[in-house]
């Protein structure tokens, strides 16, 4: 079985080197087959979803541990001033969903988050690796006019 899992890799390495245009700043985490890109350009949660869709992608989701450590790497990379915006809201009901419909895992809070505090918070974001231990890189809801880097996907 494994000899076949190998072969397999070996035959078909597509997603080893991923099918993100590097170039142009993208990379893939090849487990969740997904490319992602942090931009650079600070702004508000609603015109972060427009520019990741003007690079043919959309505000990023996170499913699992995977894409968690990945992005958590990227921002690390990048150097993060405070945060960066996820694609998640909670505009239309108490709870916060992903905007492409996906798997939302609940554990990646910063400790007493989602708080929605002033009932003003409805934008998800990641903190950057500039803030105390136990809140790096956990999620937080936001005020949606917040000013972060975007992170996009797009599938690979
Ligand atoms: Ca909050």
């Amino acid at each position: 079985m494994l000899f076949l899992l190998c072969a397999f890799v070996i035959l078909f390495p597509v997603n080893a080197q991923g099918t993100c245009d590097t170039t142009n700043g993208w990379s893939g985490n090849i487990y969740t087959g997904k490319c992602f890109k942090i931009l650079n350009v600070p702004v508000k949660w609603t015109t972060a979803v427009r520019n990741c869709f003007q690079e043919g992608a959309e505000l990023a989701s996170i499913n699992g541990q995977s894409d968690q450590t990945f992005v958590a790497g990227l921002v690390a990379a990048k150097r993060v001033t405070s945060a960066v915006w996820l694609g998640g809201n909670s505009f239309d009901v108490t709870y916060f969903y992903w905007n492409d419909g996906s798997y939302f895992p609940g554990s990646y809070w910063a400790p007493g988050e989602p708080n929605n505090w002033n009932g003003n918070e409805h934008c998800l974001g990641m903190w950057g690796p500039y803030v105390s231990s136990s809140y790096q890189y956990r999620w937080n809801d936001f005020a949606c006019y917040g000013s972060f880097q975007p992170v996009c996907q797009k599938q690979m």
